[in-house]
C-alpha cells in the first residue's frame, strides 16, 4: 500500500461495452464482478450470432477492486423448461482496464469446471452462471459480498465532531421475494457503553440502489476518534417480522484496504470531505476495540 492517497483520484464507476460475435447457439449473456449482484444484457433468440451493443455498468467500484478483482463474463442459453444452460466464460481481470480509458478485448470462450466449494456450488445452481472461487488468499475469501455504500466522513475542527454522511448504495443483495429490498442505513460509532450513537436513514422502498444523501454529525474530539469504530448496517425493512440484515462495513484505525485508507483520510484531512464506496459483506469483522 502507498502512503500518500490522494483524495478522488478514482472513478467511481466502471463502465463496459460489450459488442461480441460468437458462434454459438446462446441467447444470453451475463456478467458478473460481485457476488451479490450480476448484470445481463436482454436475451437475443433463436440465433448463432447475436449482437448486443449494450453498455452495462457496476457502480461503486473501489481501488481494491481495480487491484485485485476479475470480471467474469458468462454466456448462457436460456431455457425455459429446465435450467439456463452454461455454454462458457471469458475473464478480464480488471488490472487491465485503466481509468478514463476504453478498451477494447477480443476473447474465447471456455468452459471450466465449477469448483468443488460448497458456498460456490450453491451459487451455482441458484444462479444461471457458475462461480468460481477467484480470491483464495483474500482476506474477504470467507465472507459473501452483499453490494456498495457511499460514504462520506468529514471531521469538522471548530466544534470537534464526525460528519457522516450516507449517499448511496449500489447492487445491494435482494432479501424479498419480489426480487429487492427496502433499504434503510444504520451507523453507531463503537465502542457504544451508552448505547447513544445509533442513527438511522429513511427506508427506501423496493430497490437494490437506494439513494439516501442523510448527513449524521458525532460530537467527538479527534483523539477519543481515533479509537473509535464506525459500524454501517444496510437492513431490508420487513413489515411485520424482523428486518432482514443485508451487509456491513467497519472503519477504524484497525480496518485494512479502502476501509482503513478512508479512514486516515478523515483523520489527517481535518475539514475536508472525504467520499469512498466500501463493499458491503455479509459479517462484519470481529475487532479488539469492539464491546
Ligand atoms: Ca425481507
Ligand atoms: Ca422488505
Amino acid at each position: 500500500m502507498s502512503g500518500a492517497v490522494p483524495l478522488h483520484d478514482f472513478s467511481d464507476s466502471l463502465s463496459l461495452s460489450l459488442s461480441l460475435s460468437l458462434s454459438l447457439h446462446l441467447s444470453l449473456y451475463s456478467l458478473s464482478l460481485f457476488q451479490a449482484n450480476k448484470l445481463k444484457t436482454k436475451i437475443v433468440r433463436n440465433t448463432l450470432n447475436p449482437v448486443w451493443n449494450e453498455m452495462l455498468t457496476y457502480v461503486g467500484i473501489t481501488e481494491e477492486d481495480m487491484h485485485r478483482k476479475t470480471l467474469r463474463l458468462s454466456v448462457c442459453d436460456e431455457d425455459k423448461l429446465t435450467h439456463n444452460e452454461f455454454i462458457g466464460e471469458s475473464r478480464v481481470p480488471l488490472k487491465r482496464v485503466k481509468p478514463d480509458q476504453t478498451k477494447h478485448f477480443h476473447t474465447c470462450l471456455e468452459h471450466p469446471p465449477p469448483l468443488p466449494s460448497p458456498t460456490t456450488m450453491g451459487t451455482a445452481l441458484r444462479g444461471i452462471s457458475c462461480y468460481l472461487r477467484e480470491w483464495e488468499n483474500e482476506q474477504l475469501h470467507s465472507l459473501e459480498e452483499r453490494g456498495r455504500v457511499l460514504l462520506s466522513l468529514q471531521f469538522l475542527p471548530p466544534g470537534e465532531g464526525l460528519c457522516v454522511g450516507v449517499q448511496r448504495c449500489a447492487h445491494l443483495a435482494a432479501m424479498d421475494v419480489n426480487g429487492f429490498s427496502d433499504p434503510y442505513v444504520k451507523t453507531y460509532l463503537k465502542p457504544d457503553t451508552q448505547k447513544k450513537s445509533k442513527h438511522k436513514t429513511a427506508v427506501i422502498k423496493k430497490t437494490l440502489n437506494p439513494e439516501f444523501n442523510e448527513e449524521f454529525f458525532y460530537e467527538i474530539s479527534m483523539s477519543e476518534l481515533s479509537n473509535k469504530t464506525l459500524e454501517v448496517t444496510v437492513w431490508d425493512y420487513d413489515l411485520g417480522r424482523s428486518n432482514d440484515f443485508i451487509g456491513g462495513v467497519c472503519l477504524s484505525c484497525h480496518s485494512q484496504g479502502d476501509p482503513l485508507r478512508h479512514w486516515m483520510d478523515c483523520l489527517k484531512n481535518k475539514g475536508q470531505k472525504v467520499e469512498r464506496w466500501h463493499i458491503l459483506t455479509n459479517e462484519l469483522p470481529r475487532s479488539v476495540s469492539h464491546e
